[in-house]
């Protein structure tokens, strides 16, 4: 049985804004602190009623914020921190929770630690980051190349897990841990309600056997930042990558004052193969088998599960195992319901309630993610610019992070300036105004989702039980609680008839017009009802 408070963060539903690209206020073409705040109410009608914002801390912006050079300070080109004070405390008169983004792992080379301990070994910032004279192994960057970069200021190699500039912190210096609970510290004291951790499996390592995650003071480490007494009470979301049930529970499980949860990233492997630039053909089937399980494990260890299919790394899902074309709008319906009302805490990302889908471009000028740009590169040393850019478009992050469209006027109606990456390829046919005008809003769905599943206990905490069986080309479940039962049905991309093993009252959520929960459901159709 989940804990009280476990439970009530339950009742969460975490909207993900990538500032950058979320609205700008000031016209100078980025995005900003004060973009956010004005937008609040549009997030409160939507139905959401938390925020995880992507870092916005001063960075040099190689890595677009997850490359830190002052924890404690605003990019400048986001606001300044009365801004962000002022939106913390709009957001709570609102009733909104702020979970911002810890980068733990890694700062920025411009960071003063790091200019500090390059000048040499007797400072007190030497031991910040991992210097060898020589690269102690082969270890690769996740941006690809070498995760060692040789410093002529000081001489020595350091580690740098994802791009040059991101360098590698030694959490096995004490120093570097009371640093990092300064810093969660100093953002609890602005009124914070709670942290999504980048990496957090990696801030502990053990290079002389070839660990760069999963070191043996990794939980050690967590407790130091969550599970001292005046942080125990913070809402706490781990990137992690772990694949088995029993590394989740040591991560969250209460007891264990470490994690309240996790991203478990076992799904955002569908529809691709070898890395995130080749396309699988692949169909919801995949996802759904892959939820049925999660949803089968935390229940059976009473653990928190996270209900996302998109963020700020990962291109749109209904581009990469739906139809985010012809049948655009129930793809989107279809995966919304299919996941958000499962057990779990929703998180939608920026643009999902509007069905956003991946971009395309003719040009790899048109990028920006350093994750891409170092791909492209790699792509062009064995393949012709066509196929590169057919990669790149298919697996870019950029999909993820082009302005968001809030009407199709000139510039998406997000700036009045030149925006800092282009404005999606389809901005005209997908942006939020025409959305809630069409006679299919994925909008209008959200919005009655959401208050669905706010206005039902059986979708907080209610029994996930399977009634589709694992050839059903659709998925069926229902969520039993204490009082009422709902059935959920969603179909895949084929037409189907589908009979349900109990009766059910009309249904109260429906992506096309129907009367009944059984009969013939359209490519994508779902719909939600009370079981009788
Ligand atoms: O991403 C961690 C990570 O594992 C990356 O490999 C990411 O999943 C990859 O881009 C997927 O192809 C986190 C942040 O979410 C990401 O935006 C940062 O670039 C990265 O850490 C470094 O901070
Ligand atoms: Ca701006």
């Amino acid at each position: 049985m989940l804990n009280e408070q476990y439970r009530s963060y339950l009742r969460w539903v975490v909207y993900q804004v990538y500032p950058r690209s979320f609205m700008d206020s000031n016209g100078d073409g980025i995005g900003d602190l004060n973009g956010i705040t004005q937008k609040l109410d549009y997030l409160k009608d939507l139905g959401v009623n938390a925020l995880w914002i992507c870092p916005c801390y001063q960075s040099p912006n190689d890595d677009n914020g997850y490359d830190i050079s002052d924890y404690e300070n605003i990019m400048t080109e986001f606001g300044t921190m009365a801004d962000m004070e002022r939106l913390i405390a709009e957001m709570h008169r609102r009733d909104m929770k702020l979970i911002m983004d810890l980068v733990p792992n890694h700062t920025s080379t411009a960071h003063r630690w790091f200019q500090e301990s390059r000048k040499g070994k007797d400072n007190p910032y030497s031991d910040y980051y991992y210097w060898f004279d020589e690269k102690p192994n082969d270890w690769q960057s996740v941006f690809r190349g070498s995760a060692w970069e040789f410093d002529p200021v000081r001489g020595q190699y350091y580690l740098h897990s994802f791009a040059v500039s991101q360098a590698d912190l030694n959490w096995d210096n004490p120093a570097v841990v009371k640093e990092m609970q300064h810093v969660v510290d100093f953002w609890t004291g602005k009124g914070v309600d709670g942290f999504r951790i980048d990496v957090i499996d990696m801030i502990s390592k053990d290079i002389a056997k070839g660990k760069n995650a999963f070191g043996p003071r990794l939980h050690e480490f967590i407790r130091a930042l969550f599970g001292r007494e005046n942080t125990r009470c913070l809402f706490t979301v781990g990137e992690c990558w772990v694949g088995e049930i029993d590394e989740m529970i040591r991560h969250c499980a209460a007891e264990r004052h470490e994690l309240s949860t996790l991203f478990q990233f076992d799904h955002m492997e569908v529809g691709r193969t070898g890395g995130k630039f080749i396309p699988k053909k692949d169909s919801l089937k995949s996802l759904r088998d892959i939820l049925i399980r999660w949803q089968q494990l935390t229940a059976e260890h009473d653990l928190l599960y996270t209900l996302f299919s998109e963020n700020h790394d990962q291109p749109p899902m209904i581009s990469r195992i739906a139809d985010d074309r012809e049948l655009r709008y129930e793809s989107a319906t279809c995966l919304a319901a299919m996941l958000y009302l499962l057990k779990g805490i929703p998180f939608i990302y920026q643009g999902q309630e509007i069905g956003a889908a991946s971009a395309r471009y003719g040009s790899i000028d048109q990028f920006d993610d350093v994750e891409t740009i170092n791909a492209y590169r790699d792509f062009r040393r064995t393949m012709p610019e066509e196929e590169a850019l057919e990669r790149i478009n298919f697996g870019s992050r950029d999909n993820a992070r082009h302005p968001m469209a809030w009407d199709g006027g000139e510039k998406g109606g997000f700036t009045t300036g030149s925006p800092w990456l282009a404005l999606h390829s389809r901005y005209r046919e997908i942006n939020v105004q025409d959305d809630m005008n069409a006679e299919k809003s994925v909008g209008r769905f959200y919005r009655a989702l959401l208050r669905l599943r706010a206005a039902h206990e059986a979708f907080l905490d209610g029994a996930f039980r399977v009634i589709s069986s694992p050839e059903d080309p659709f998925f069926i479940y229902t969520r039993e609680g204490k009082d009422e039962t709902w059935a959920v049905v969603c179909n895949f991309e084929s037409e189907q008839e589908i009979r349900l093993p109990f009766a059910c009252e009309a249904p109260a959520l429906a992506s096309l017009n129907r009367g009944t929960m059984e009969g013939t459901y359209a490519p994508y159709e779902c719909a939600a009802a009370r079981v009788r």
